[in-house]
């Protein structure tokens, strides 16, 4: 069965991560199929905290969702047979099964070769040549038939797909040759199954469901080769195209898993104590405790109706997981500007925003110089206009602004540079990304391309 995954964005967050695996979940307990809970990219410490704690495995990493030969593999189930097989039972299971093709496989699955029916056909015309030995013939079909398939598989100028390979390489491949039907292995040379032409005119699609995000930008690679099938979040409406009409739910609250959540409670699906805790950490480590402005009465509402279920204390989790993060001197430069990084588009201009949250500010402003170099580079490297670092003080509730890059005046403009520094910018009370910071800056790019 073709599983469909269910991804948050790249650098996943908490919240990403904990709605990718509970929605997982939920999907699985409410619907048909096969569902993956998979990550866009390297978990986070307080996640890999969390998921150690609650015991949870990590998602399955997914670097890219573009159609792979893997995706095209036919769905029957594969017949294959081994070396030491007789004719007389290789050609019993290929016309009990209408077979045309029939990979050979040793006993651990190791591909050895092919037969084909036109192989089979042309050994017994073969044989019989031009008709002048008709008398011998029962001779020669019982010379034939004690071979066995080692004698008359095809090992050589054979095409074979790596199940990791693109569709569009294995399109190429198939294009340029002329057999209908073409093996697939895996990295160890074991048979995954077998794709025909016919599988690549219906080009298959992965599926997916986003979770806390819906922008292109912050969607892991390939996504536009993939159906997107749902999405659930609490972000801005972005850019992304679906084909065909889907279900999106999207509401202005706190974090993605109090959506999740409320989809179990409304539905009256059990929520066991770990996956109450998984949800409360998205929605605790979203709203940063409850302090960001994005936190809304429904936020309190589940996470007290999780509480109840995880039986853990909001604060003192939220405290736990804040503290599980304070990594910041094992990190470079690059790594701790690049941890929680998402790109936004405005016409042409391309710019990003990154965000720490921590209960000790000091150790990033020792930093700063550093740390603005480092986006320097970043910004030339990716083509961003310009880049801002979030610094957030959860129990100061504020956020310092730092700006690098071509246009990050533009940034100073905005936000005001209230002179705590060169590059940096205090806001007290900021406290959300999304909220406070990506959508100003959006209206300031607005304004200045009007002008
Ligand atoms: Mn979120």
């Amino acid at each position: 069965m073709k599983p469909v995954y269910v991804i948050g964005h790249k650098h996943p967050d908490v919240d990403s991560i904990a709605s990718a695996i509970s929605y997982k979940v939920y999907k699985q307990s409410t619907d048909k199929g096969l569902y993956i809970a998979a990550a866009a990219g390297e978990l986070n410490d307080e996640t890999r905290f969390i998921l150690n704690q609650l015991e949870f495995e990590d998602p399955l990493p997914i670097e890219n969702v573009g159609t792979k030969v893997e995706d095209l593999l036919d769905e029957q189930d594969n017949v294959y047979v081994h070396a030491d097989m007789s004719m007389v039972e290789l050609g019993n299971l290929m016309r009990k099964n209408k077979l045309k093709t029939v990979p050979v496989l040793d006993e651990d699955k190791g591909f050895l070769g092919l037969v084909t029916i036109g192989d089979v056909a042309m050994i017994y015309m073969d044989a019989l040549g031009d008709g002048r030995a008709i008398d011998r013939s029962p001779e020669i079909i019982r010379g034939i038939l004690d071979q066995k398939v080692a004698d008359i598989m095809r090992t050589r100028d054979l095409v074979l797909f790596e199940r990791d390979e693109t569709a569009d390489e294995a399109k190429k491949n198939m294009l340029s040759t002329r057999f209908r039907n073409y093996p697939v292995v895996d990295e160890k040379n074991r048979f995954v199954g077998m794709i025909s032409r016919y599988n690549l005119l219906e080009m298959k699609r992965k599926k997916i469901i986003l979770v806390d995000h819906n922008e292109k930008s912050q969607a892991v690679d390939g996504i536009d080769e993939a159906e997107i099938i749902e999405i659930v979040d609490h972000h801005r409406v972005g850019d992304l195209q679906t084909m065909a009409p889907i279900y999106f739910r999207n509401e202005p609250v706190g974090s993605t898993c109090t959506l999740v959540a409320g989809l179990f409670l409304e539905n009256n699906i059990y929520v066991n104590r770990n996956l109450a805790g998984l949800m409360l950490s998205g929605i605790m480590s979203d709203t940063m405790m409850f302090k960001s402005p994005t936190t809304t009465p429904r936020d309190r509402q589940i996470a007290e109706e999780l509480e109840r279920l995880s039986g853990l204390e909001s604060m003192k989790w939220g405290r736990e997981i804040f503290s599980s993060v304070n990594q910041v001197d094992k990190q470079t430069d690059d790594e701790l500007i690049a941890q929680d990084l998402k790109e936004y588009v405005s016409g042409s201009t391309v710019f990003a925003i990154s965000q720490v949250e921590t209960m000790d500010m000091a150790p990033y402003r020792e930093r700063r110089q550093a740390l603005v170099e480092a986006m320097q580079n970043m910004c030339v490297r990716r083509g961003y206009a310009f880049m801002g670092l979030m610094i957030t003080d959860i129990l100061e509730a504020g956020t310092e602004l730092v700006a690098a890059g071509v246009k990050s005046s533009l940034v100073k403009q905005v936000f005001g540079d209230s002179g705590t520094g060169e590059d940096g910018i205090f806001l007290k009370g900021v406290m959300s990304r999304k909220k406070q910071v990506v959508p100003i800056i959006y209206e300031a790019l607005r304004k200045d391309n009007i002008i």
